[in-house]
């Protein structure tokens, strides 16, 4: 494609390493390779998707900046769709700026965040929601989130919605056609698209919409609260399941003050742990500002670990935690299985919300029940089994939102069908539903969030 300028920028991450990308995109990026690399045997024409070594020399100066290894790729069978220029130089964040100004000067301009991507998408090399992918696999946490990402890139929700998208044409063409079918006759109308394929259709896309949920999760990762009151063991439990000594632990109450958070990878969920101060009556203001910052938390997390000391009685500072616990997901530990165990579970169970998960019991001294507790927490988070993984994903709240908008589009279409409105305003609401798919794909969607999902991009890529 052509008509818009070069760009250009580092693409690799900053700070020094082995080899450091600079990356030029558009109809400038052979002139910049001529005006700026020397080699020993001059080159006639850079064969495309060739690596040419040489140097960069400032033309103004003839200072040679850098030993470098170039490669020009001519488009359209690049990331971008268009010509390319790819300066591997050495990883110094000194080279690669000097390097960068000599590339602007000599004809590009510093690319915006995402740019690389975002002409890739207006290039037609990626649809919307592959370049949303791009994003989701640089910033991966855990090696299922990268193969979900992965999935996107390669097309599998485009796929998907190419398959829903072709089946309400299809709903279209038969309205349509009993529209001409009318006005030919004269007569009243013949009866519309079949009802039993727009409920297909409806139920497909809410089934894609349901994946939003386990998508989001493994993309994102979920918050998980240790709470209990002082002493139980929560420090030890965060520091038994991150493998380090990471909090304090002491047989003093009140020792954790601050929240301690780390992420784990919980079979293949980044799960976002944090060890808080124990509840009780405070005995002074610094813990009764722990304490208050345990309320709040506990109101925003995804999910809670409610830890009890199976050494001892429950105490009143346990019931009156466990009574609040009912909005949240959340799982009853029962810790220090080592010692001999003194909670009466009948009334542990009697205090527990309905549906709560049955207590683990564990010891985070010593690492019995960790596994156990472990699988709770994925079951807890994503309320299936692990292996019922859906073929395709969404992860996005804009492709939740699109498709729930298409399907009550196609809702109202069969609503009026059914009660004998006119065929054209049906004709309508699936065009409308179209639109509403076309926009996680990026065939209508507009300019200003093309902007916002692009900004979440870095420079370079
Ligand atoms: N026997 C036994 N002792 C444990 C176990 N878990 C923790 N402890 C001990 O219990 C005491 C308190 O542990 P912490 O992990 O600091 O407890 P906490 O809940 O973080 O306490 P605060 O920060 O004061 O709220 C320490 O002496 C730990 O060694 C366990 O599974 N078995
Ligand atoms: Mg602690």
């Amino acid at each position: 494609m052509t008509g818009r300028d070069t760009i250009a920028a580092i693409s690799t991450p900053p700070g020094i390493g082995g080899i450091g990308l600079i990356r030029i995109s558009g109809t400038e990026a052979e002139g910049i390779a001529r005006r700026l690399f020397r080699t020993a045997r001059p080159i006639d024409a850079f064969l495309s998707h060739h690596l040419y070594h040489g140097e960069i020399v400032a033309p103004e100066t003839g200072a040679v900046l850098d030993d470098v290894l170039i490669a020009f790729l001519r488009g359209p069978h690049t990331y971008t769709g268009e010509d390319t220029l790819e300066i591997s130089c050495h990883g110094g964040p000194l080279i690669l700026r000097t390097v960068l100004a000599e590339v602007l000067r000599a004809g590009a301009r510093p690319a915006e965040r995402g740019e690389f991507t975002k002409r890739a998408f207006l290039n037609g090399r990626l649809d919307l929601s592959q370049a949303e992918a791009v994003f989701d696999l640089i910033s991966a946490k855990t090696p299922e989130g990268l193969s979900a990402a992965v999935d996107r890139l390669k097309g599998k929700l485009s796929g998907r919605i190419e398959t829903i998208r072709n089946a309400i044409i299809d709903l279209l063409a038969g309205i349509e056609a009993a529209i001409d079918f009318a006005e030919d006759d004269g007569v009243v109308e013949a009866p519309g698209a079949n009802l039993l394929e727009f409920q297909a259709v409806i139920d497909d896309l809410h089934a894609l919409a349901a994946t939003y949920r386990r998508g989001r999760i493994i993309r994102e990762g979920i918050g998980v609260v240790i709470a209990g009151r002082p002493n139980v063991g929560k420090s030890s439990l965060l520091n038994r399941i991150l493998g380090e000594k990471r909090a304090i632990v002491t047989p003093i109450p009140g020792t954790t003050r601050d929240f301690i958070e780390e992420t784990v990878n919980i079979g293949g969920i980044p799960v976002r742990l944090t060890d808080t101060a124990g509840i009780r009556p405070p005995e002074n203001a610094i813990e009764k500002e722990g304490i208050d910052l345990v309320w709040e938390r506990l109101v925003t997390t995804d999910a809670i670990l409610v830890l009890l000391d199976g050494s001892m009685a429950l105490t009143p500072e346990d019931q009156g935690l466990l009574l609040q616990m009912h909005a949240k997901p959340m799982i009853p530990v029962i810790n220090k299985s080592d010692l001999p165990q003194r909670l009466d579970e009948a009334l542990l169970r009697g205090l527990l919300p309905a549906g709560t998960p049955p207590a683990v019991r564990i010891s985070a001294k010593y690492g019995d029940g960790i596994d156990r507790l472990t699988a709770a927490i994925h079951e807890m988070i994503l309320a299936t089994p692990a292996e019922e993984t859906p073929a395709a994903m969404i992860a996005d709240l804009r492709h939740k939102i699109a498709l729930e908008r298409a399907a009550e589009c196609l809702d109202r279409a069969q609503d009026g069908l059914r009660d004998g409105l006119p065929s054209e305003l049906a004709a309508l609401e699936v065009r409308e539903a179209l639109d509403s798919l076309g926009e996680i794909t990026g065939r209508t969607t507009s300019e200003e969030v093309l902007d916002r999902i692009f900004a979440n991009f870095c420079v370079g890529k």
